[in-house]
């Protein structure tokens, strides 16, 4: 993986840069959509490709080893062939998602043993294991198998999990870099910044991942719970030790003004369940604001879903179609809203990058945050 920085704004710390990876070129700032199980919820490969133009999208280690299973994942070829996906891959190490969904999890310096969500079968995850799974899986990015305390976790539980995430980074690493990809194109490993709420850990957290020299550093163990001031604290620490020449990735962030304000922070890349997890309730996130489309004062409005939208959904459907569809429960509507939501995440990071580059990224953005977080 390589990643270049093509430009960085005067006033603030955001960054315009272009990733290449074995399955393409990734734009930064970027958003990631989220694919849990290799798709993106109601939404097909082909508009993921040619309406919303996302360029590279993730799946979890956790979902994907639970099913379809590694036999199978293996035998497609990885799960670029099996989903039929022909452009860049991240897949999340497990961590985040044992300790929010598995059930009877035990952290043990081991790693973490627990049950499926699905049929309660026993299974193990080591840092060795998820490496492994990871490279059966394929993602051109893998990420580091790490633990995300709670974000009200006091000081001494902050300490220590951190204590743990580093030690598993090291294997990681170690398992990455002594075995191979299985399918002929290269991936590369991320490590995990965490740390909660602490400077000081966080400080020690962003200098200890540099030793390993990755291709590019995630932030993790933010948007938990913290109020988004002091998320947006960590971030700055954290992207003030960070190295320039090198992409961070802000885990699971957020709100349009999450992303605008932490690419104005150095961010450069994010995922985030909520433009297609609040779109499937009638969340729609908009230029203009957040709108509830299910709300009563839609029924008669036949103006378009968002008419400077930039998917087809938006123009070609009316606000008052889209709240039938989600009152009468057709399952159009939620798929409707992911686009239209989808589409709105990915134009909005490609307007920063464009005024990034063109010098004027800190304006726009503050007149973007004000809009973008209006309700409607
Ligand atoms: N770790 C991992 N995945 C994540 C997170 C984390 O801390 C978060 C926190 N916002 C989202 N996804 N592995």
């Amino acid at each position: 993986m390589e990643f270049k920085l093509l430009g960085t704004d005067l006033q603030s710390q955001a960054r315009a840069g272009l990733i290449t990876t074995d399955h393409g070129q990734i734009e930064t700032p970027i958003f990631m959509p989220v694919g849990t199980v290799g798709s993106v919820k109601g939404v097909l490969h082909r508009e993921l490709e040619n309406d919303i133009k996302a360029q590279i999208i993730l799946g979890n280690t956790y979902h994907l080893y639970l099913r379809p299973g590694l036999d199978v994942l293996k035998q497609a070829g990885g799960l670029h062939k099996f989903a039929s996906w022909n452009r860049p891959i991240l897949t999340d190490s497990g961590g985040y998602q044992v300790f929010s969904l598995a059930d009877m999890r035990k952290l043990t310096a081991q790693g973490a043993s627990f049950r499926s969500h699905i049929d309660g079968s026993a299974h193990l995850f080591t840092p060795e294991s998820v490496m492994d799974i990871q490279r059966v899986i394929g993602a051109d990015i893998v990420m580091a198998f790490d633990e995300c305390p709670p974000g009200d976790a006091d000081y001494d539980y902050a300490k220590k999990s951190l204590d743990l995430t580093e030690r598993w980074l090291d294997r990681c690493v170690q398992r990455f870099d002594s075995t191979e990809p299985h399918y002929g194109y290269s991936q590369t490993l991320f490590p995990i910044i965490q740390g909660c709420v602490y400077s000081d850990l966080r400080k020690r957290a962003a200098e200890n991942v540099q030793k390993y020299n990755r291709d590019g550093y995630a932030i993790g163990g933010l948007s938990v719970g913290e109020p988004a001031e002091v998320m947006y604290q960590m971030v700055e620490v954290v992207n003030g030790i960070l190295p320039k020449d090198k992409p961070r990735y802000l885990m699971g962030v957020g709100t349009p003004e999450n992303i605008l304000e932490s690419i104005a922070l150095g961010v450069d890349m994010f995922d985030c369940v909520m433009p297609t997890r609040n779109g499937r309730n009638g969340m729609l996130f908009t230029s203009e604001g957040i709108i509830n489309i299910r709300n009563k004062k839609w029924q008669n409005d036949f103006s378009p879903i968002d008419p400077f939208g930039p998917t087809f959904v938006d123009s070609r459907y009316t606000k008052a179609y889209l709240r039938h569809l989600f009152i009468a429960k057709e399952m159009l509507g939620p798929q409707i809203a992911s686009i239209h939501n989808l589409g709105f995440y990915l134009w909005l990071v490609k307007e920063a990058r464009r005024h990034i580059l063109e010098g004027d990224f800190l304006a726009w953005k503050n007149e973007m945050v004000k809009k973008v977080s209006r309700r409607l």
